[in-house]
């Protein structure tokens, strides 16, 4: 361990402990802007400086270690001074609509003005005139708001592995940009939204879609219904200042029937309708011979990544849509029905953690045989909770209400696909069903779980060894990729029968479009949640959700039959 003294408080920590991580050990918070605990250091902003007695210039507290005996102060006025500079020098590239900004109230830069007291900036005003790029609809590049921390670029190179965004230009003109200056859309970008995640200022954000819901909320033309993601209810108590993790589900319900909406479905649902289709389409590939190893592909930046880049892998990919298409699928079709109301009639809005899913959503392959867009918009979390709070509803306040039960009855299986590994978890617990015609004992699969990038498992099945992957993270998963191509070409034994791939660190609980914030702690508290979830479930296993067998019976046949095949699959861009 090391000692050293910040601000005379004695510290003890590990060799290689930063300077910032070290104060905040001891309460001390350094400012900062370009830093960020996913990303490794890189001081670019200067924003952490610090001193240390003894030495004649100031450190960056980000990215540089302690050193046994260190003395260092954090605030003084000549380091006040310092830091006051780089915020102005900051802000007088920075326009100064803060009231039309879609960080408004929640902006890294706008809390450091105010906490320094900047009331005018002693340098000339030049604002870059780019113009906004919005042309994936997922997410939005405005590079006049852009501070150039660097952030956004980081992220998309060494946590994603996209390399869709770069600084680009030289001296004053450099910006963050896709490599040379195409839109978005033409850049290798995958629509994750972890750029938007990460941002500190509001220079990359969601495509806000709310004016079109509420647009449909007061004409009432449309009979509106919606669904929640697994991961929404674990992370949107936080824009409500909850604790991470806290389990919002019943709340939600009540917010958006207060909103407006005709019925309130769950993805959960769709999760377990997800794992008797692609769980039996797995097991069809095991015991008939089909290609192996089976991929998941239900994260919809995994497969644009997968068809853009790794399209030898198509025919591995499972062909069940993901749950939340299922839902619009079975929204315009058996709850159509149900309701007496004509599929082109109703208006299905989902609350997704992520971005990529706004794209997902206009997918060619994800038309049903309704001849309708399974689900018609897809909002984040952080849209949602901007529309909880203009219809004046208190979120912490609201009482805990029950989804409409034809599609909002869900398993234990079905809420842990908000975390990684959680698909995986599903699909084992309900594969052995489908094998055996038998239950586990124990339907907890602990290799499955936390936040290791690729973890493996091998699971017995009476004698069947099935060896299993899971890998998080875009930049994880070319390595397991590789590990497959290897295989085949050699001719060698395949490494796994099953993959799951989420393009996000953590799972859905990290999306794109979850609130600002996430770091592993917070990652590790929604994962909390999630598992609380599945334990407190009367039922834990996909195939043991009445209101699935009720729905085969009533209205599919069986898992992988024409009618699901036709309502609930799709196929992939060669
Ligand atoms: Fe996900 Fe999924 S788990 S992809 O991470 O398969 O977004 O939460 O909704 O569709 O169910 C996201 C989460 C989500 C789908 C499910
Ligand atoms: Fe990169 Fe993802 Fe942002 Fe696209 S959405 S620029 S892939 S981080």
């Amino acid at each position: 361990m090391i000692e050293l003294e910040i601000n005379g408080i004695p510290v003890s920590v590990e060799a290689g402990t930063t300077i910032l991580d070290a104060a905040e050990q001891v309460g001390v918070k350094i400012p900062k802007l370009c830093f960020h605990h996913d990303l490794e250091p890189w001081a670019a902003c200067g924003i952490c400086v610090v001193k240390a007695e003894g030495s004649p210039k100031m450190l960056r507290a980000c990215a540089t270690a302690v050193a046994p005996g260190m003395k260092i102060i954090t605030h003084d006025p000549e380091i006040v001074k310092v830091r006051r500079t780089v915020l102005e020098l900051t802000l007088s590239t920075h326009p100064n609509d803060c009231l039309q900004c879609g960080r408004n109230g929640n902006c890294e830069l706008q809390t450091l003005a105010e906490e320094f007291g900047i009331r005018e900036v002693p340098y000339e005003k030049r604002i870059a005139e780019i113009p906004v790029d919005n042309s994936t609809g997922s997410i939005v590049l405005n590079p006049e708001k852009c501070i150039k921390c660097g952030r956004c670029a980081k992220v998309c190179q060494d946590m994603q592995g996209v390399w869709a965004l770069e600084f680009i230009g030289r001296g004053e003109d450099t910006r963050i940009a896709p490599a040379a200056d195409v839109t978005l859309n033409e850049s290798p970008c995958i629509k994750c939204g972890q750029c938007s995640a990460h941002c500190p200022v509001g220079a990359i954000y969601e495509n806000d879609q709310t004016r079109p819901v509420w647009n449909a909320l007061e004409e009432g033309e449309k009979h509106c219904v919606v669904q929640i993601a697994p991961a929404v209810r674990v992370a949107i108590g936080e824009a409500f200042g909850m604790e991470p993790g806290t389990l919002s589900t019943g709340k939600l319900y009540s917010a958006l029937r207060r909103l407006g909406f005709n019925a309130v479905f769950d993805t959960n649902f769709t999760a377990d309708l997800t794992i008797l289709e692609e769980g039996s389409e797995f097991v069809k590939r095991v015991t008939e011979g089909g290609v192996l190893p089976q991929i998941t592909s239900c994260c919809p930046a995994w497969t644009d990544y997968m068809e853009k880049y790794a399209n030898d892998f198509i025919d591995n990919f499972s062909t069940a849509k993901s749950p939340q298409q299922m839902l619009g699928a079975m929204a315009k079709s058996y709850y159509a029905e149900k309701a007496g109301v004509a599929a082109k009639d109703m208006y299905v809005v989902s609350i997704m953690p992520c971005t990529a899913k706004k794209f997902e959503v206009s997918r060619d392959d994800n038309m049903s045989s309704t001849g309708f867009q399974d689900v018609d918009v897809a909002l984040t979390t952080r849209e949602l909770a901007r529309m909880i709070k203009q219809a004046g509803i208190e979120f912490t306040e609201l009482p805990e209400e029950e989804a409409d039960s034809l599609l909002g009855e869900y398993s234990g299986a079905g809420t842990i696909f908000g975390v990684t590994g959680g698909v995986m978890e599903a699909a084992l617990r309900s594969a052995y069903y489908l094998i055996t015609k038998e239950d586990l004992e124990d339907v907890n699969f602990i290799d499955c779980r936390g936040l290791e990038g690729v973890k493996e498992a091998e699971i017995d099945i009476k004698g069947t060894k099935i060896r299993i992957a899971i890998a998080h993270q875009m930049g994880n998963v070319e390595a397991v990729l590789d590990k497959v191509r290897q295989a085949k070409e050699n001719g060698e034994e395949l490494p796994w029968h099953f993959i799951e791939v989420m393009a996000c660190r953590g799972g859905c609980i990290g999306g794109g479009g979850q609130p600002h914030g996430a770091t592993d702690e917070v990652r590790l508290k929604r994962t909390a949640g999630i598992y609380t979830d599945d334990e407190k479930s009367v039922q834990r296993c996909s195939h043991h959700n009445p209101m699935i067998t009720k729905i085969y019976e009533e209205f599919l046949g069986e898992p992988m039959s024409h009618k699901a095949h036709e309502l609930l699959h799709t196929g992939y861009q060669e």
